[in-house]
């Protein structure tokens, strides 16, 4: 098929980068990515902390097996170590929460008792599964998960701990604390009492251990873009405006507008842009403005801010085994998940450290996790603010004063203008009819006017994979092959323009 109809791709992410790649692949000379900063690869962005690759956005493959594409390509590439490449790592099914080896710290200096602990750790992942369980058709017995997981918790602890000394079972419910604001990372949210309880099922897990890359996420990027054709991105050029519906020509209906002023005239777009940047510029955006049940979409999905710190150390203060490091506030346990003053009291909100795993390979580096409007004010401050602050904490929760971060490099994602946060989660009342609204074409079915002028892609419009790599790439090549059948269809005799 050789195609010549004018296609622009707004955004040189995962998903711009997939969709460009499937249609110069299938005979269309007219692509163009418009990319608003000077780089490939958007929320895929691997940097450095002295001599150690580290990743400021993705980290893992989320279950990387065969069904997962990111995984498949990555072993094309040659860019994963031969662990992952395992059948038994591949067929490992861990629902999405690896068995990660912990070490759970307190805000008095103790190292905690692994078996005091469990109970609740094993409660807690009981109340997340049994979260994902419900059906976006009203029959919840919540609106959102936090208030699930504290009024279940708080049931089940006085049934199940009832005989247990009271220290013990205060510390355990300070666990679950902990443990609802390692979930506001991994949801993406300020809180869980914003992640909507019908429609957190959603989201699917694939099989797989979780797998990183050892040259860095953003070696996937690099060789995608080798394999396009040369000229087809321009970077430094942000989109200001999409003119759709442009009736006066039947010729090139969409008219691209960037800031620099200068004008494409296309047939479609791919708008790849994330949903943080869509929810603050929508009225900017796009010109006539997206209907309303679109709209309202954008609006009630969830997108927050999950951002990490790295801290580089001379030498280990965790055990040797150790994956992920708990930090535990004993004053918190009426199961909270965000502090009342975030200018004092921000870090209070870092749940812990996930331990950079080979040590060989990486030295002794930690991630430090933080989400939330704490995490928002967090990129605000100097760096040596932040590094100050981690320090304080980690004498604090060690009880060893000495400990001495090498180097400290932290995330600012909401800060960034083209993302606005880091990625989406269901907002409350949100259902599968909004991931559909947001993927939905334009002008929609039953208009008059030339189809698909403007289709959305990105992981925020994945039915049950969004907030992932995966789920954005697959939404790359879903847009593409919408064009590629659509002009597959019109017959060889009307060619199109
Ligand atoms: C994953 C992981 N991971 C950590 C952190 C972050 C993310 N993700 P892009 O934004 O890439 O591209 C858009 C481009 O558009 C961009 O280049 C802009 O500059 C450009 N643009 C914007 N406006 C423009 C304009 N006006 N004009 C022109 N250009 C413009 N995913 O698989 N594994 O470990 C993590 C993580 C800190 C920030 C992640 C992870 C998310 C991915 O990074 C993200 O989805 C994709 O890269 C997005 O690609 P894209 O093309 O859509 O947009 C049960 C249950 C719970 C449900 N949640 C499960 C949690 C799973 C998520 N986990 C994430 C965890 C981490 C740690």
């Amino acid at each position: 098929m050789s195609v010549n109809a004018k296609i622009v791709i707004i955004g040189c992410g995962i998903s711009g980068i997939a969709a460009a790649h499937r249609l110069a692949n299938a005979g269309f000379h007219h692509v163009r990515i418009l990319e608003a900063t000077a780089r490939s690869g958007g929320r895929i962005k691997t940097g450095r902390l002295g001599d150690n690759i580290v990743e400021i956005g993705a980290n893992w493959i989320h279950g990387p097996s065969e069904e997962n594409p990111v995984f498949c390509l990555a072993r094309q590439y040659r860019l994963l170590d031969p662990d992952a490449l395992t059948p038994e790592n591949q067929a490992m099914d861990v629902g999405g929460h690896p068995p990660w080896v912990p070490n759970f710290f307190s805000s008095s200096g103790q190292k905690l008792n692994a078996e005091d602990i469990y109970p609740a750790q094993e409660m807690f992942a009981e109340l997340m599964y049994a979260s994902s369980e419900f059906e976006s058709q009203g029959g919840e017995p919540w609106a959102c998960v936090g208030d699930f997981i504290r009024s279940e918790a708080k049931r089940r602890a006085a049934e199940e701990w009832k005989d247990i000394d009271a220290t013990t079972r205060s510390l355990r419910l300070c666990v679950i604390s902990n443990m609802l604001k390692l979930e506001c990372s991994v949801n993406g949210s300020h809180s869980m009492d914003e992640v909507g309880l019908g429609a957190y099922g959603l989201y699917k897990t694939l099989p797989g251990l979780d797998c990183t890359f050892p040259g860095g996420y953003e070696g996937l990027i690099k060789n995608l873009m080798s394999e396009l054709p040369s000229g087809l991105v321009t970077y430094n050029q942000a989109v200001r405006c999409v003119h759709w519906n442009n009736t006066e020509k039947r010729e090139n209906p969409v008219t691209i507008e960037c800031d620099d002023g200068e004008r494409i005239a296309s047939d479609h777009v791919i708008v790849t842009v994330p949903l943080g940047y869509l929810k603050k510029h929508h009225s900017a955006l796009f010109c006539p403005l997206l209907p309303l049940h679109k709209l309202h979409s954008i609006q009630r999905l969830g997108f927050g801010t999950n951002n990490k710190i790295f801290v580089e150390f001379d030498s280990p203060w965790w055990d040797a085994d150790c994956e992920i490091i708990h930090l535990v506030w004993e004053d918190e346990d009426v199961m909270v998940d965000h502090v009342p003053d975030v200018q004092t009291s921000w870090i209070k909100k870092m749940c812990g450290f996930t331990v950079l795993k080979p040590t060989e390979r990486y030295g002794h580096v930690l991630c430090g996790w933080i989400a939330g409007h704490e995490s928002e004010y967090m990129e605000t401050l100097s760096e040596q603010e932040v590094t100050h602050t981690i320090t304080q904490l980690i004498h604090r929760f060690t009880g060893n004063p000495t400990i001495t971060p090498r180097r400290v490099l932290r995330s600012q994602w909401f800060h960034d203008p083209w993302t606005c946060g880091s990625y989406s989660y269901p907002g409350i009342g949100c259902s599968a009819q909004d991931l559909d609204n947001m993927m939905e074409p334009l002008p929609t079915k039953g208009s008059q006017s030339q189809p698909l002028q403007v289709l959305f892609a990105g992981e925020a419009t994945h039915p049950c994979y969004y907030s992932t790599v995966h789920g954005a790439l697959l939404t790359g090549w879903r847009e593409a092959d919408r064009l590629i059948s659509h002009y597959s269809s019109i017959s060889p005799s009307e060619p199109p323009k």
